[in-house]
């Protein structure tokens, strides 16, 4: 059976849980990382020598890097529905979904550390002005290519929505003022109404 550890608040642990779901695979996830620990362990190093969450493991085999846990599931158990074989055709949920890790979520963090993590005597307000502002100059993008795509990756629900899904669903439910986003707004119901993002979504913001 395949072994997931990563608490389940965060983002990053989500969207590996939803997409097993997707999958329909055995799994069993074991708390770790923030105040569960064990990350620091020399047991979880050898794991994941990032000493962060998520790591899986199968069969012997360790996964790290959340993104890459969900293109290698999609791509070995969902050949041409969540994972698109023509390069071409992939590369469009593929560019979105790096976007995910190294543009959108570094924006949100500070708001969500100070508005969600921090007591309120300590927050940085021009932190969490900032931030929203870089947030919403990214979601704007998002919001502009989903105008004229249905999902994430083209015409298909797929592997980026899956990994999209829970940084945008954080953004959406963190008490900061909302923004439109029409479209957006649109996809995010047809995502999160779908059965397997439930253990997923369906937790609060902390
Ligand atoms: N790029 C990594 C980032 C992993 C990451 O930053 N994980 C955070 C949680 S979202 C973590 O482990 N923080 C330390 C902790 O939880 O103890 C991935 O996508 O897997």
């Amino acid at each position: 059976m395949i072994k997931l550890w990563g608490r389940n608040n965060s983002v990053n642990v989500q969207k590996v849980v939803w997409c097993l779901e997707e999958l329909g695979l055995l799994y069993e996830r074991i708390d770790a990382g923030g105040a569960f620990g064990i990350v620091k362990t020399s047991e979880y190093s050898a794991l994941n020598p990032n000493r962060l969450v998520p790591a899986m493991e199968q069969d012997g085999m360790v996964f790290w890097e959340s993104n890459s846990i969900v293109r290698y599931l999609c791509a070995r158990y969902s050949s041409g529905v969540l994972w698109l074989e023509d390069p071409l055709s992939r590369a469009v949920g593929d560019r979105w979904s790096d976007w995910q890790a190294t543009n959108f979520t570094p924006a949100t963090m500070p708001a969500f550390w100070n508005l969600v993590r921090t007591p309120e005597a300590q927050r940085d307000a021009d932190a969490v002005k900032r931030s929203c502002a870089a947030s919403n100059e990214r979601l704007e993008m998002l919001d502009t290519h989903l105008a004229s795509h249905p999902f994430v990756g083209g015409e298909a629900f797929g592997f980026a929505d899956i990994i999209l899904g829970p940084a945008v669903h954080r953004w959406l439910h963190m008490p900061v003022q909302q923004q439109p986003y029409p479209h957006i707004r649109r996809w995010y119901p047809t995502i999160s109404s779908r059965p397997a993002s439930k253990n997923a979504l369906f937790l609060p913001i902390t």
